[in-house]
């Protein structure tokens, strides 16, 4: 009986220790999953890595990251990633305004062919009052957003032969991504664009079973698409850009307590900053040692006069102005506005 009560004793007095850390445990989970399309050593992946060793770093273990690239939390699917944030299958992502843009149709913003003509323009958008609508937004589906960073400007590759001209893409299969914007885009072109995931895209460029793509040049290279998909000709025409949010499903965020939940923001600031030299390295003129990179592998690269510039332009102005009205026209014209006005 005697032995019986110090053994309760022992037990009492080891879950009164105990409480404390199974309180904490409750509300901080072990793991937390970051979702990424890609990962190393893509500058995207390396962004999620960068994020979750800040944020370790600066909470003292307190917040322990888990990187998932591939998208493999949603199977690949990339375009069901924000949906898997808002329910709590992801706990936190660095994802592209173009996988969002089917559930929140301001993202399609920045796929409007032509809207930014070159990295002021992207930056006039993210950092000035367009940016700060769409966080709010965002804000108001159950996430938080704390940084933009950079997959960056698309150009368009493919294995059949040098575009220069809209009627040059006339028949020509081509991959794409995301909302419709982007089928309606490459139709008004003459193209026949097909839409897939980047896990499904690869394999279907390297067997032939579609002709061209579009990605900023760090995916290209990466990816190796000139060799393992024969992409031998690539359009510098800089069309659209997409941007990536870092964002923290909103329960999980209210679970932290302020000072981590500074800590976390903290670290995807300065993730998203470096993230965005990385994407932009080699390709801010004056310096083009990025494209010559990709010319010296035997890629044939063309640029653009203005004047051709303006003949795509020209051709997909219609699929333009019909999503300015489906994006929200007033957005649209504060885009254009801030752009406009870019220092
Ligand atoms: O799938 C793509 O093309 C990629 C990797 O750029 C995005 O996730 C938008």
């Amino acid at each position: 009986m005697r032995r019986l009560s110090v053994l309760l004793l022992v037990v009492a007095v080891g879950m009164a220790w105990l409480a404390p850390q199974a309180v904490r445990a409750a509300d901080y989970k072990p793991e937390y999953k970051l979702s990424t399309v890609v990962g190393k050593p893509f500058p995207w992946g390396i962004a999620g890595e960068r994020w979750a060793e800040l944020v370790k770093e600066k909470t003292s273990g307190r917040i322990n990251i888990k990187c998932y690239p591939g998208t493999s939390l949603v199977g690949g699917d990339q375009t069901k990633e924000y949906t898997a944030i808002r329910q709590g299958a992801i706990d936190m992502a660095i994802g592209s305004t173009i996988n969002w843009s089917p559930q929140i149709k301001e993202l399609n913003i920045f796929s409007m062919p032509f809207l930014m003509p070159d990295y002021k323009a992207i930056d006039a958008l993210t950092g000035g009052e367009v940016g700060k609508e769409i966080f709010k937004i965002l804000e108001s589906k159950d996430t938080i957003p704390l940084a933009w960073g950079e997959n960056g400007f698309r150009e368009l590759t493919n294995s059949k032969r040098p575009i220069r001209k809209p009627e040059h893409l006339q028949g020509l299969k081509i991959r794409v991504v995301g909302s419709p914007l982007f089928l309606e885009t490459f139709t008004a072109l003459g193209a026949n664009p097909t839409q897939m995931s980047w896990a499904d895209a690869v394999p279907a460029l390297s067997s032939g079973a579609v002709d061209g793509q579009e990605n900023p040049l760090t995916i290209f290279t990466v990816a190796k698409l000139h060799s393992a998909a024969n992409q031998k000709n690539l359009l510098l025409w800089g069309y659209v850009a997409d941007p990536l949010i870092f964002v923290v499903n909103k329960d999980v965020w209210k679970s932290w307590k302020p000072e981590d939940q500074k800590a976390v923001r903290e670290a995807a600031a300065q993730a998203a900053s470096e993230n965005i030299a990385a994407a932009r390295k080699g390709l801010v003129p004056p310096d083009d040692s990025g494209i010559k990179d990709v010319e010296a592998l035997g890629v044939n690269v063309i640029r653009l006069t203005d004047a051709e510039k303006a003949e795509f332009r020209k051709a997909t102005k219609p699929v333009y102005d019909k999503w300015a009205k489906q994006i929200g026209p007033e957005l649209v014209k504060k885009a254009e506005t801030a752009v406009a006005n870019r220092k």
